[in-house]
């Protein structure tokens, strides 16, 4: 059995990343935060690899939350670099060019769920429940989840879950526009591979920048944004990949992108 923390598979263009502490949910501590920084910086830089995908080990649960044991014994001093850490890793996931894909297998509660909401979409399982149990805690979501969750489905239903610390069932994750599909438990990881293999597919270049547009974009006014989207489009009018893609449209031909 593999003990680590964070299991790595690579396989056409795609990167399966699971969390694997499932006796105590998959639930974050320090070292997986590490690792899980680590892993995504690494998995940027690899050109053999054009789409993540990130799920939970074991059929219980994604992420169950920040480890609260090894919270409840931290100082002000530790919780701050914890909280520092965290963050760095929900950044890393927006600032990569490549896309994350969160298949959401069972609880995604607090840190968990903030963690896939700062993946690009997510898929979740019949089985997933989500919610923000901090308040329970006494304290408040600290990975960008308010900002993430509010930015993603509006303040008001942002508000009821966060306030009530209650979880909701993966149907109505998906009507209230956190979960994009929702899947049968043993078809979800295939279907999150299936979307992934997709995007892996198409130029890697199209996919960074429109990652970058809508990510960037949304920490801009409408107009601004729209101007930043004008800049990368005509940046890649510059590439090879662009030259192919609407080449291979005219001869009629698949196209073949290199990523240049
Ligand atoms: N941390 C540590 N251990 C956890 C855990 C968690 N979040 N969630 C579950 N576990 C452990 C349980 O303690 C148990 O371990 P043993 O007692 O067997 O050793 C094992 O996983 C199985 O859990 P249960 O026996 O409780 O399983 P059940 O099916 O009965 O219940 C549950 C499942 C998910 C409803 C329950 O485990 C639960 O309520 N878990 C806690 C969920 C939760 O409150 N999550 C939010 C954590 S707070 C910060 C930024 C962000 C954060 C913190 C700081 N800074 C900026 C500083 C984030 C905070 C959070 O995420």
């Amino acid at each position: 059995m593999d003990t680590s923390l964070l299991l790595i598979e690579k396989n056409d263009g795609i990167a399966l990343l699971t969390i694997n502490s499932p006796k105590t949910l998959n639930a974050l501590n320090s070292t997986v935060l590490s690792e899980l920084e680590g892993a995504l910086y690494e998995l940027d830089r690899d050109d053999a690899v054009k789409v993540v995908v990130l799920t939970g080990a074991g059929d219980k649960a994604f992420v169950a939350g920040a480890d609260i044991k090894e919270m409840a014994a931290m100082n002000a001093f530790e919780g701050q670099q914890f909280g520092l850490k965290g963050q760095r890793v929900m950044l890393t996931m927006e600032k990569m060019r490549k896309p994350v894909i969160a298949a959401v297998n069972g609880y995604a509660l607090g840190g968990g769920l903030e963690l896939a909401l700062a993946c690009d979409f997510i898929y979740a399982s019949e089985k997933a429940r989500l919610g923000f149990p901090e308040v329970t805690l006494g304290i408040i979501p600290g990975f960008g989840g308010t900002q993430n969750l509010a930015r993603r489905i509006g303040s008001a239903r942002a508000s009821e879950l966060i306030f009530s610390g209650r979880m909701i069932e993966a149907s109505k994750a998906c009507t209230w526009g956190i979960v994009n599909e929702v899947f049968a438990p043993e078809e979800l990881l295939a279907k999150a591979m299936e979307t992934a293999a997709a995007i892996a597919a198409v130029g890697t270049l199209g996919v960074a920048y429109a990652k970058n547009a809508i990510v960037n974009g949304l920490n801009m006014g409408k107009e601004d944004g729209f101007r930043y989207e004008a800049s990368l489009f005509g940046v890649l009018f510059a590439t090879e990949d662009q030259k192919e893609g609407m080449g291979a449209f005219v001869e009629k031909r698949q196209a073949v992108f290199k990523g240049k």
